[in-house]
């Protein structure tokens, strides 16, 4: 059977905005996926990280790319709270870019040293099926084969939600309230 997706709308109660809520697929009984070779770009644009969150699958690379003419001090304080997994990427100039590869999975929390008001969000998922929702909610989760399915939420806000979903064609919906 052919691949689906995964398509549907996050609702929120008591949030900010729909957006920027990660949507992926969990770990998957006997399957394992091999780190992925591409790199993801995050950027520091503006005094801002560029997307606010993105979600990659584990053992992503991440090139953490300074667009602006003054110095970042990236760090992360924990990934999801393990303070053992903290780590500082140090400062570095416009134009160029640091990599790191994520290898636990989990939520890192993007933050500036120099610039207090900067934020971002980099949240590591365990399977290749992953989306973040645009500023409706909407997502799309892509090249989904077949099978039963557990869907999980992480925002910077609300608590995680769980949903089973079965992928038997071409597009599957699903509706998930996230609430604080
Ligand atoms: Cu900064």
């Amino acid at each position: 059977m052919q691949a689906g997706e995964i398509k549907g709308k996050v609702n929120v109660q008591g949030l900010k905005s729909a957006e920027n809520i990660a949507v992926y697929v969990e770990a998957i009984p006997g399957k394992d996926f091999p780190a992925p070779a591409q790199h993801v770009t995050v950027d520091q644009k503006q005094m801002k990280f560029v997307p606010h969150v993105i979600a990659v699958q584990k053992g992503t690379t991440v090139d953490f790319l300074n667009s602006d003419p003054v110095g970042h001090n990236v760090y992360w304080p924990s990934i999801s709270g393990n303070k053992k997994l903290a780590h500082n990427l140090g400062t570095w100039p416009k134009g160029q870019s640091k990599p790191f590869q994520f290898n636990d999975l989990g939520f890192a929390s993007l933050l500036c040293n120099v610039h207090p008001e900067m934020s971002g969000y980099v949240v590591v998922v365990p399977t290749p099926y992953f989306a973040v929702t645009d500023k409706d909610g909407n997502f799309v989760i892509k090249d989904v084969p077949p099978g039963k399915y557990t869907v999980k939420t992480w925002s910077e806000e609300g608590k995680p939600v769980t949903q089973t979903v079965e992928v038997s064609g071409a597009s599957t919906s699903v509706t998930l309230t996230v609430s604080k």
